[in-house]
């Protein structure tokens, strides 16, 4: 039986590459790291399995990732962990280096100290950040990198180091870089998250209005479960090389956002420009008419924003096989929007009343 390594294994993507994995008939250990409180929300339904398995370990300690890696000595290590934030990424900018770069080469060292790095391929998670403020559109695997915030340096290391260590020692360690992924399971405050659980709290009388920062930055989302599978098809490849793993298809902020309110039934008409735009409710529910439901707000503006990713993922469909347009965008708005939707109506009152996360979020007191 093939044995995995998973750090970030609560994450998004760990959890749905766990799920994956499992059903590839893998032994799977995930990292986890010590917290107060038991809350692993998105991997709970796997906990108990009998090929699931957790170790405590941080990217920030070395030893215990050595230890780690000893115990489980695995067949495939993916590096999910990660500081994912940009936002966050202005505000901690040396905790961001320390997880996101130095973290990197604490999980490569590992294996060599392990002696495993022969044998034990690695996934990087790299990013579409690191092309940051664009060179070229669509983006590919040999576009340049121009990185445009403290999460995208720590990032560039990352990559750098990988292939470094490929070169350097011939371990067969390489990049996915991945364009946004979204799903059910993305983080409260990853704009497509926040504008999907705002919507359903709207349509439900939860909340009065969703405020946005740049609604023209322009993005290439995809699904976060189809593009784990391209992790793995990336790690089966004859020798390790880095990928794009994007759909190849580009929207704005505002259209995920217009989307996501049509999927409620709701229907906006945006009006004004940059920090006076706002979306106007043309079509719903009687009391919503007129109301301004969407508005710009400065507290969600980035001091660089990186703002028209489009990725090229031709290489990935070519020499992987793997088919970039399985969940189209208007697919995933709408599994965002029904599940969150969903969600709200069993939670929302509670939700309200628990944390006021919804108005935190409409104040810009959590970003
Ligand atoms: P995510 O939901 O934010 O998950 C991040 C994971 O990293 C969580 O499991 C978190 O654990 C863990 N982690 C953070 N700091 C850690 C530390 N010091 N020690 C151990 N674990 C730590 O991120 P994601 O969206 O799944 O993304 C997975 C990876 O892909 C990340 O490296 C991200 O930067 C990269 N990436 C993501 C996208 C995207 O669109 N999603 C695109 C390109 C690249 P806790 O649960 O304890 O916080
Ligand atoms: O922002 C704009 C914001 O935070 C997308 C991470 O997974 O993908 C993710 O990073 C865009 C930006 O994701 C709000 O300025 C407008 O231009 O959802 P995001 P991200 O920064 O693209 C990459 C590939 C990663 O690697 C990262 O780990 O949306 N935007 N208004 C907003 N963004 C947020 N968060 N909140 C807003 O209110």
């Amino acid at each position: 039986m093939r044995k995995v390594l998973i750090t970030g294994v609560t994450g998004q993507d760990g959890s749905y590459l766990s799920e994956f994995l499992l059903e590839k008939g893998y032994d799977v250990h995930g990292i986890i790291r010590r917290s107060s409180v038991d809350f692993r929300e998105r991997i709970a339904h796997l906990e108990g399995k009998p090929h699931f398995h957790l170790h405590y370990a941080d990217m920030g300690d070395s030893m215990s990732l050595v230890k780690v890696v000893s115990i489980v000595k695995p067949d495939e290590i993916y590096n999910l962990a990660a500081q994912s934030h940009v936002q966050v990424s202005f505000d901690s900018p040396e905790y961001t280096a320390d997880v996101d770069a130095t973290g990197v080469l604490r999980v490569l060292e590992a294996v060599r100290a392990c002696h495993i790095e022969k044998t034990c391929r690695i996934y990087q998670a790299s990013t579409s950040e690191l092309y940051g403020k664009v060179e070229e559109a669509p983006q590919n695997e040999n576009t340049p990198f121009h990185p445009f915030s403290p999460y995208a340096v720590a990032k560039l290391y990352g990559f750098w180091i990988v292939k470094e260590y490929r070169e350097a020692y011939n371990m067969f360690c390489c990049s996915g870089i991945l364009f946004n992924h979204e799903s059910e399971r993305r983080g409260e405050t990853f704009v497509t998250r926040k504008i999907t659980l705002a919507v359903s709290r709207i349509s439900q009388g939860l909340q009065d209005c969703l405020y946005l920062g740049n609604l023209d930055s322009l993005r290439d989302w995809g699904y976060a479960k189809d593009y784990v599978e391209c992790m793995w098809r990336i790690l089966q490849n004859d020798k390790p090389e880095d990928f794009v793993i994007a759909t190849g298809v580009q929207h704005s902020v505002r259209e995920f956002t217009d989307l996501a309110f049509r999927y409620a039934g709701i229907e906006l008409e945006f009006k004004g420009k940059g920090i006076d735009e706002k979306g106007i409710c043309v079509k719903g529910p009687e009391k919503m008419i007129g109301k301004t439901l969407v508005a710009v707000s400065k507290d969600f503006y980035r001091p660089t924003d990186v703002v028209n990713l489009w990725g090229d993922p031709t290489k990935a469909k070519a020499k992987l096989g793997w088919n970039p347009s399985k969940t189209s965008f208007e697919e995933l708005v709408k599994i965002m929007v029904e599940h969150d939707i969903a969600k709200v109506a069993s939670e929302g009152a509670a939700i309200k009343v628990r944390t006021n996360l919804a108005e935190y979020l409409e104040k810009g007191i959590v970003k």
